[in-house]
């Protein structure tokens, strides 16, 4: 028996956007290879420090991608997910997901009991200081939006999460900024997928922070999440009443 315990199972193609995050990828990346994905696509969203270069030396492939934003990178690096990739994990390149954890994010989905399984940074289970005060707010605030507007109850926006790969190929995802979690998050919703959240850990991150720690980062993340929840939630009722006028129609013309 060698079998490694925390070895994910065929098919499981891990997505992980990064802007200048080539320490943390060195460190981030072995860790990942011992769990056996099927393949790692880095987002390289034009970094400057020889992102790249440590991601290919680890064994990743590399998705460049020169237009900045969290969605941009990761739309790009599903672009190169191979045929065999049946399920897609989004995970941070900045040693705050932790990898353990990816098996159980995937297993739910592996064996059909979950098409999306968002991993929720537990207060409990979080390591203080991971999270700035704002970055709580907002998420929390994010997800009663998404709550209130699709009646779902989730707890988080965590980025670390895994989805079968026909469900999100099927939703066409189109924000290319700090919209990509609640995007998705509500277009499951619409789509009728199975949700399932797991409680995560939530580390410190390596390196500099891009979003949660600066006051520019945490406006335009926060401006982005609620602007992408209204339109969304917006496309969403015009789409209902348009289908409620032509039911209204289709029956006043079969009643005559
Ligand atoms: N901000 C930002 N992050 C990007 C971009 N492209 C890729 N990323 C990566 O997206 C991930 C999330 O960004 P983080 O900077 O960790 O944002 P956060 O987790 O909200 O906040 P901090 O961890 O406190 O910075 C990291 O792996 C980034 O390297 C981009 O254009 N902007
Ligand atoms: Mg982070």
């Amino acid at each position: 028996m060698n079998e490694r315990p925390n070895r994910l199972p065929p098919g499981v193609g891990i997505v992980i956007p990064a802007l200048n995050e080539a320490e943390n990828l060195r460190a981030l990346l072995p860790q990942l290879q011992v769990l056996d994905p099927a393949q790692i696509v880095i987002g390289d969203n034009g970094s400057t420090d020889g992102t790249a270069e440590v991601a290919c030396s680890c064994g990743a492939d590399v998705a460049t991608e020169p237009k900045r934003g969290y969605g941009a990178a990761c739309w790009a690096a599903m672009q190169q997910l191979r045929p065999d990739v049946v399920i897609v994990a989004f995970m941070d390149a900045d040693l705050a997901d932790d990898p353990a954890y990816l098996r159980a994010l995937v297993e739910p989905i592996h064996h059909n009991k979950a098409d999306l399984v968002i991993g929720w940074r537990d207060p409990h289970m979080r390591e203080p200081g991971s999270m700035t005060t704002p970055q709580r707010f907002g998420n929390q605030f994010a997800a009663r939006l998404i709550r209130w507007g699709w009646g779902f109850p989730y707890r988080g926006l965590g980025p670390f999460r895994a989805i079968r790969r026909s469900c999100l190929d099927r939703m066409k995802m189109g924000d290319r900024a700090y919209g990509w979690t609640v995007e998705m998050q509500a277009r499951a919703v619409e789509d009728g997928l199975v949700i399932r959240q797991l409680s995560v850990p939530y580390w410190r991150r390596g390196g500099v922070s891009k979003i949660s720690g600066t006051v520019r980062g945490v406006v335009l993340a926060g401006y982005w999440i609620i602007r992408t929840t209204a339109v969304l939630w917006w496309t969403r009722r015009s789409r209902s009443a348009s289908r409620r006028g032509a039911g209204a129609v289709a029956g006043h013309a079969s009643s005559r």
